[in-house]
C-alpha cells in the first residue's frame, strides 16, 4: 500500500468482528504516522505523533493491530 499527497488512498477491506493487521512501511526520509478517522482504535495507533504514538521514521516501520468493530467506513490520513 501507498500512501501520497499526489493520489488517493487505495481502499483497505475487512470484516466487521475480526482483527485488521497492517505494517506501515516508510520510504521517506521523512517522520510519518497513519491516522485513522472516525474509527475506534487504541489511542497508541490513532497517528498523531507525539500526541498518541511515536512518528515512523524514515526506513522503518510500525504494526497496526485493531479490531473492526464498526460496519462504517473510515478513512486514512498519513500525518507528519
Ligand atoms: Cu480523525
Amino acid at each position: 500500500m501507498s500512501l501520497s499527497p499526489d493520489a488517493l488512498p487505495p481502499v483497505l477491506l475487512g470484516t466487521q468482528g475480526k482483527p485488521m493487521h497492517l505494517r506501515a512501511e516508510n520510504g521517506t526520509e521523512d517522520y510519518t504516522a497513519m491516522h485513522w478517522h472516525g474509527l475506534r482504535i487504541a489511542n497508541a495507533m490513532d497517528g498523531v505523533p507525539y500526541l498518541t504514538q511515536m512518528p515512523i521514521a524514515g526506513g522503518e516501520s510500525f504494526d497496526y493491530t485493531f479490531p473492526l468493530r464498526m460496519p462504517a467506513p473510515f478513512g486514512i490520513t498519513r500525518t507528519a
